[in-house]
């Protein structure tokens, strides 16, 4: 096939030309999409609480997914990629397509798409944050610790189980600093770029990866009662999706995962501690759905903290 458009990416920056000679035609942009993403970004400061500090802070796409060093999209969110799902067997346009789990959490329990084989007693009340009380007591998630809201963070590292398990990840293992792959990059790290746990990846183009900046603010009385925090998102990948309509959407007071054609549910989230004495941490989050555009390759985020909402109370 003739090549139309040629991406070239300078110095390893964000800056991308197009050399375009002709005309991108509808049926160009598939494969166009295949092999470039184009990118949300957004900044702000965060204003905590007094006597609270930052542990995390984590921006997801939730509708793709990195595999075989490359970007795939996963339209319904649950962390198998859209062609994976087809020949699997499962709905790519359903979160729990074959039992009462999530199809990635099948995946990770059985090894196989068995997930009629879990068996668990539970009502498919949802949490905040996507899961719900058939993934939590099937992933063990209600069992390790007591926190006051069951499947936020239960390993307690500060990364969304929601999020480890769409990654095939431990969310009941405090694994963060592990290096699974041997890539040099610890499995938080591989997390907050989107990156796989399970595959050495340090050789993936920049543009497949998440890149956000983190950096405590000096204190200010006028502006803050408690600490400040600038929050940098750089870069988040979008690619084309399908059209997704979820019908827990309704009945669910948090995370929506419902989205238009190429539509992108961008979630992030924090999570805070108290820096002196008892208490709770607790988990902050925000979704907003962001069109994967290759002809507008720049899309602006919210990253206001006015636009986080309260997930839940854990264990710091
Ligand atoms: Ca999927
Ligand atoms: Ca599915
Ligand atoms: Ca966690
Ligand atoms: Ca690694």
């Amino acid at each position: 096939m003739k090549r139309l458009i040629r991406p070239l990416v300078v110095g390893g920056a964000n800056l991308l030309l197009l050399s375009a000679c002709t005309q991108v035609r509808l049926s160009d942009l598939a494969s166009f999409e295949k092999y470039q993403p184009s990118f949300a970004y957004g900044d702000s400061e965060f204003c905590l609480a007094e006597n609270q500090t930052l542990m995390t802070f984590q921006a997801t796409n939730l509708n793709t997914v990195v595999r075989g060093g490359t970007l795939l999209a996963d339209s319904d969110s649950d962390g198998l990629p859209d062609d994976e799902e087809l020949k699997l067997g499962f709905d790519h346009l359903l979160f729990r397509s074959r039992g009462v789990v999530n199809d990635r959490l099948c995946m990770s329990l059985t090894g196989q798409p068995n997930c009629e084989s879990v068996d668990v007693q539970c009502s498919g009340t949802e949490n905040a944050l996507g899961l719900n009380d058939c993934d939590i007591k099937a992933a063990g998630l209600d069992v390790l610790y007591d926190h006051p809201d069951q499947g936020l963070d239960t390993d307690k590292d500060g990364i969304i189980d929601l999020v480890e398990i769409r990654e095939g990840g431990f969310p009941a293992s405090k694994d963060d600093q592990n290096d699974m792959d041997g890539d040099g990059v610890v499995n938080r790290e591989e997390y907050s770029q989107g990156t796989e746990i399970r595959r050495y990846d340090r050789d993936l183009p920049e543009r497949y990866r998440t890149i956000v900046e983190v950096n405590k603010a000096p204190d200010d009385p006028h502006r803050c009662a408690g600490q400040i925090w600038a929050v940098k998102v750089k870069q988040i990948p979008l690619v084309g999706t399908e059209l997704y309509n979820d019908p827990r959407d309704q009945v669910r007071p948090g995370l929506k995962l419902s989205h238009p054609v190429r539509g992108n549910v961008i979630l992030m989230t924090y999570k805070t501690r108290p820096i002196t004495g008892q208490g709770n941490g607790q988990i902050w989050y925000s979704h907003q759905t962001v069109a994967h555009s290759p002809e507008n390759i720049y899309q602006a985020l919210q990253v206001d903290q006015s636009g986080f909402q309260l997930a839940g109370e854990v264990l710091p």
